[in-house]
């Protein structure tokens, strides 16, 4: 029976294992991360703890909104925990940057006064998509539940945006302008559209909170990026065995991590430039690349694949059929619709993406990267088919990623599983409304505003997409009859046509 992981079992640690280098007793927080989750803790956690052994008191306190059980799991471990990189050449680190965890439903006073503070220089955020509370513009959605339930009640705060309004409301009152907030979610120009959300949030309250907001807070944007597959039970005894110590929620990711933050800062922060993070005046290339190139191909592998019968991303970009798809996908519509920037060469970046998805040590549920879809593809594959449209370019197979999407939500709604998304009962009841008739839902879905707005009533859109439900349908009938079709069909040459 092996013991627990906790600051007084870290001697017991073999030689191998990269430990904290710096003091736990006596090192304060000096950032307050939302939304601690797995890519949280996977990247910039990773990023704060090599920081750390610079110097500063700059470990994080935790935030989630809702759910206690990260801090349930790891109370009794000194909110220690194992990240694996899982690659070719494994690592194993200990990470103690997380210093307190707090539950917002639990522990609002400790949380209010934490943000509050005057030792509190940073907040990070990684609440996904969903958590900005935007519209189908990129605005504050006033419409929203949380966003309504925080205007009226701006002083117990259940949205993020609430959240922070009321904390910059606190620092305005003490003059602790000296802070800087970063979002590090998969949202174009995040750190823009986090702070619109918060300043039109502000001012609806106070507005000269909004004015001070506006004038004294940096929100930079970033881009984020490491793969970083959800902890199974399988994982977990892996690293009770390597440890020879029990950890109740590790972390495993890829060796590949890059974090690129505009460098606008209203306060100070810890030596993340000394260990891998880029300052950069303009991040919006590498985000647009990022965005377009990884999860633009992602969330089209997560339904290309769920549709025929895949269920990693190794096993989907290990089906020829489905890799050509993706390699055209880049090279035809994605790629083009980036344009140029000096020193960054997209084809390497591109094919430096898909070998990462043949990482064969990474088990990556399509399940995972197929949640929210509403939410992500807006940013994921629509932006792009904007773009493309403008440019009179081919959107035939970015609006396949669309299509499968379509036939995603009827084949969960039609066996009846649970879709995750934030739109999860509004998708069902419309597939249950067109008894799963894949054409009759698709035409509903894409007539969504809140989702696909402008594109909502693009007629030419509309056509494509459809068609490509059709084509799916039907290579997914032959495929299901010959499975070695999938080695010969060119997923490609069928999907390629236009309407
Ligand atoms: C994935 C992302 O789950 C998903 O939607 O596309 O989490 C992806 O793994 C990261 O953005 C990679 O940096």
């Amino acid at each position: 029976m092996n013991k627990q992981l906790s600051i007084s079992t870290l001697p017991l640690l073999g030689s191998g294992v990269h430990t904290p280098q710096y003091d736990l007793a006596t090192t304060e927080c000096g950032i307050v991360h939302i939304g601690p989750g797995a890519f949280h803790r996977a990247h910039q956690a990773y990023y704060t703890e090599k920081a750390l052994a610079y110097g500063g008191d700059w470990r994080i306190h935790g935030v989630s909104m809702r759910s206690g059980t990260l801090k349930k799991a790891l109370a009794n471990q000194d909110n220690l925990y194992a990240l694996c990189v899982v690659d070719n050449e494994p690592e194993t680190h200990v990470i103690g940057a997380i210093k307190t965890l707090s539950t917002l439903a639990e522990d609002r006073d400790e949380v209010i006064a934490a943000l509050a503070s005057k030792k509190t220089k940073i907040v990070t955020l990684t609440v996904t998509e969903k958590g900005y509370c935007l519209n189908a513009q990129g605005h504050l959605d006033t419409e929203h539940a949380d966003i309504k339930a925080d205007l009226v009640d701006p002083d117990t705060p259940i949205s993020a945006v609430g959240l922070l309004v009321k904390a910059l409301k606190l620092r305005k009152q003490a003059g602790y302008a000296d802070i800087t907030i970063i979002s590090c979610d998969n949202v174009s120009d995040n750190g823009k559209k986090l702070q619109k959300a918060v300043t039109e949030f502000a001012t609806k309250t106070d507005e000269t909170l909004g004015q001070w907001i506006a004038e004294n807070i940096a929100f930079p944007c970033t881009m984020v990026d490491s793969i970083t597959p959800a902890t199974d039970d399988s994982f977990k005894a892996q690293v009770s065995t390597t440890l020879g110590l029990d950890d109740n929620w590790p972390i495993q990711r890829e060796a590949f991590t890059q974090w690129v933050i505009e460098d606008t800062f209203s306060g100070p922060r810890p030596q993340w430039d000394k260990v891998g993070v880029t300052f950069t005046r303009d991040v919006s290339f590498f985000e647009k690349a990022k965005l377009r190139i990884l999860n633009g191909t992602h969330s089209t592998l997560a339904y290309v694949g769920t549709l025929f019968g895949k269920e990693t991303v190794y096993q989907a970009i290990s089906t020829p059929a489905i890799k050509q798809l993706i390699a055209n996908l880049l090279s035809e519509e994605i790629v083009p619709s980036l344009g140029e920037s000096s020193g960054f060469d997209l084809n390497q970046y591109a094919q430096d993406i898909v070998k990462r998805y043949e990482n064969q040590h990474i088990r990556h549920l399509l399940s995972q990267i197929a949640w929210d879809g509403s939410q992500k593809i807006p940013f994921r594959l629509l932006d792009t088919i904007r773009d493309n449209i403008k440019a009179k370019r081919s959107i035939n197979l970015l609006c396949t990623g669309v299509a499968a999407w379509c036939l995603f939500v009827n084949n969960k709604a039609a066996r009846n599983e649970t879709i995750t998304d934030p739109l999860d009962t509004l998708l069902t009841d419309l597939a249950k409304s067109v008894e799963f008739e894949p054409q009759a839902l698709a035409k509903k879905l894409l007539a969504l505003d809140t989702m696909f707005a402008e594109l909502s009533v693009n007629e030419s859109f509309k056509r494509t997409v459809l068609d490509k439900v059709d084509k799916l349908l039907a290579i997914e009938k032959q495929f299901a009859r010959e499975q070695d079709t999938q080695e010969r069909v060119s997923l490609f040459d069928v999907l390629k046509g236009d309407a």
